[in-house]
């Protein structure tokens, strides 16, 4: 150990003093050094999206978008271009439990080999306001509220319902806020997009309007509202503790990148301004390119160093990428380089985390912190001292060139008309909703209101959600003691069936399943069967009474995973009741509390015959995805299937 002056350090333990219980001593610079550096440990959290977790890992594109674009990540699919993605929430503060209903952050740096490209998206792909003048007020709503700091990292309060009723262009986003996407099931298991309508230009400087999207290979999946307040309480590092277990074990998420590209000569084709980040582009109508695939592979080595001082900016755009005039966007760009100034410090783009894999040349000087050892005795332009070096880079060897989009009209402070439907998309993802989906929705906006206080803000929400359905209305209405409201409803009766959860992938893999063993359980049937499930990326965990180990009736000691204690039904996507020959009142009666937890949450269950009896006590055998073991072989796969279901909506 040395101090930070590299001395070596002889005593960590006692502070210099004078005489054995005497005062100390103010010259003892090894803890003067140790103290003033802990009191100054903390950067002040992101305003918004302040607890977030991130990995490493790369991107690759399939085949090259030269015809699409210049940006030189998207030419060679034999390139690895480096990536960090930091999965966030956006209104708790640093410390907020991970399972709460918010939209989640999804945004990725590309270390590209012509400079940072950041995209900074949401899980969600649409957003609350049109316009970035008023993102303090939607996060002042959001946030606890003022005067007594309630409640933490919840939109189910007064003040954000009050301005969602009275800032109605956020009706389209409720509906998918208020659907399960906001409480995923895994940072694995989510969609990103980008939100905005960005630009591709190509070399022949033909620009086209672009949104991004990642799908997840695992598809998207969700936490159901019960479990995911539990869960909270169960383990409130659930995301970050998944995804981090899962890289360490090699099983690396993956998302495709995908592009909705638009011609320029289509822009007002549609009955939706494209430039309004309140609306989708249906994909059915606009087709998802899939282009590359991300990987990550790769943990942080320090949360602070990397993730917490990491610092993303949607402006941080390449040569081949532009932006639009999208108002929001446009608010974006503003606000990000502010806040990381004074959240990180001047040079935060100096930090390893934040320099381009590409080397930097340029006559910013100095500042706070700065780590670059500027050379040379000139940092002006033109110069003729150092050959006008840096020198700038023409359009056509690599230099950015800005888009030349025309601009016309008056200085002016106004929305635009066709910025001003907020109802048919919020109806159309309505429409494209499953029975379960909407009685999800349903019961999301009823906790949400129910935690209202104010009756009359109860009652402006239910009257903005006449506006997009009828059906909906009343039945929020009926929940929260409010009235049905007397509006008219959109008429709209288009679906997106991309938007619903309900199409999208179901695999098995990396799913877990809390395997319960008592003593005397039968080693090779249980074997067997873990080693099918294993086969297909199922993931086992062992849970008994005790912790330490359970002996087989063949005497073999299997080592427990999680005891009754420290495991809980919340943390398995499906349960295995494998039992024993002596299963004591106690360990039926715990194994009882998880299946019913893990019933009511709609999950797989099997159960070994043995065990059988624990199922018919509880009344559910012959449930949908509730299996009992005939033959090892058959239950092994027949359980794979339920677990590649995962949820089972149609319990009686
Ligand atoms: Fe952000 N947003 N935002 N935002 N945002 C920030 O930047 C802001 C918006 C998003 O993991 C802040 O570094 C304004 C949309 C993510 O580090 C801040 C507006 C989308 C992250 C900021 C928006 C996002 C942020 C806070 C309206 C989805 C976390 C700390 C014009 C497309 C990034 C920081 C990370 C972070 C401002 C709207 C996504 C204050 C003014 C739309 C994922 O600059």
């Amino acid at each position: 150990m040395t101090t930070e002056e590299s001395v070596k350090v002889s005593n960590d333990e006692d502070t210099l003093k004078a005489g054995i219980r005497g005062p100390q001593l103010l010259e003892d610079f090894m803890m003067r050094e140790k103290m003033t550096h802990f009191d100054r440990e903390r950067i002040p959290e992101r305003v918004v999206h302040a607890r977030g977790y991130a990995a490493h890992g790369y991107f690759q594109v399939y085949e090259s978008q030269e015809k699409l674009t210049t940006a030189k990540f998207l030419q060679d699919p034999s390139v690895k271009t480096p990536v960090f993605l930091r999965f966030s929430q956006v209104a708790g503060s640093r410390g907020v439990n991970e399972t709460n209903r918010d939209v989640r952050g999804f945004a990725t740096k590309f270390y590209t080999e012509e400079g940072n490209f950041d995209l900074v998206g949401n899980n969600i792909p649409v957003f609350f306001i049109q316009d970035g003048i008023k993102f303090p007020d939607l996060i002042h709503a959001v946030k606890p509220e003022p005067h007594n700091e309630i409640p933490q990292g919840q939109t189910a309060h007064d003040t954000f319902w009050d301005f969602i009723a009275n800032n109605q262009e956020s009706a389209h986003m409720m509906m998918w806020i208020m659907s399960d996407r906001t409480i995923p099931r895994s940072f694995r298991m989510m969609e990103g997009f980008g939100v905005h309508t960005f630009r591709f230009v190509n070399k022949e400087g033909t620009s086209r309007f672009v949104k991004f999207h990642w799908k997840p290979k695992l598809g998207v999946h969700s936490l159901i509202w019960d479990e995911a307040q539990k869960l909270g309480g169960a383990d409130a590092d659930y995301h970050r503790r998944d995804l981090w277990e899962n890289i360490e074990a090699g099983n690396y998420p993956e998302w495709e990148l995908g592009i909705q590209v638009l011609e320029e000569e289509d822009e007002f084709n549609f009955d939706f301004d494209i430039l309004d980040s309140t609306k989708i582009w249906p994909e059915e109508d606009v087709p998802v390119q899939i282009i590359g695939k991300m990987t990550l592979n790769k943990n942080v080595d320090n949360v602070f160093a990397e993730t917490e001082q990491l610092a993303l900016h949607p402006g941080n755009i390449v040569r081949g990428i532009d932006f639009t005039n999208d108002p929001l966007l446009q608010g974006r760009l503003f606000s990000y380089t502010d806040t990381q100034f004074y959240r990180v410090g001047t040079n935060f783009k100096e930090l390893p985390i934040n320099r381009p894999i590409c080397p930097v040349h340029n006559n910013q000087r100095d500042g706070a912190a700065r780590i670059t050892i500027d050379k040379g005795q000139v940092a002006y332009h033109n110069n003729s001292l150092a050959n006008n070096t840096p020198y700038t880079v023409p359009g056509s060897k690599g230099g950015y060139v800005t888009y030349p989009s025309a601009v016309e009209g008056i200085k002016i402070r106004a929305t635009a008309r066709s910025f001003m439907d907020h109802f048919s998309q919020a109806r159309l993802f309505w429409n494209s909703m499953t029975k379960v989906e909407r009685e999800h929705i349903i019961d999301a906006f009823s906790f949400e209101l129910g935690k209202v206080n104010s009756i009359s803000v109860r009652q402006q929400v239910v009257n903005m959600l006449g506006r997009i359905s009828s059906k909906l209305a009343a039945s929020v209405a009926r929940n929260v003691g409010a009235e049905i409201p007397d509006v008219e409803a959109s008429t709209v009766t288009k679906k997106s069936p991309a938007v619903s959860m309900a199409n999208t992938i179901f695999r098995p893999d990396t799913l877990r399943v809390g395997v319960i063993i008592g003593q005397g359980f039968n080693e090779s049937v249980t074997r067997a069967i873990l080693n099918q499930w294993k086969a297909v990326g199922l993931q086992p965990v062992m849970i008994a009474k005790d912790l330490g180990t359970v002996t087989g009736e063949n005497g073999e000691k299997w080592k427990v995973d999680n005891s009754f204690l420290t495991g809980s039904p919340l943390l398995y996507d499906g349960l295995y009741v494998v039992g024993g020959d002596h299963m004591g009142n106690d360990f039926i009666w715990k194994t009882k509390s998880y299946v019913v937890e893990s019933y009511n949450h709609y999950k797989p269950i099997g159960a070994s015959e043995e065990a059988s009896t624990i199922i018919e006590s509880l009344g559910i055998d012959g449930q949908p995805g509730v299996l009992i073991e005939q033959t090892s072989e058959l239950f092994a796969d027949e359980f794979i299937k339920a677990m590649t279901k995962q949820r089972f909506w149609a319990r009686g």
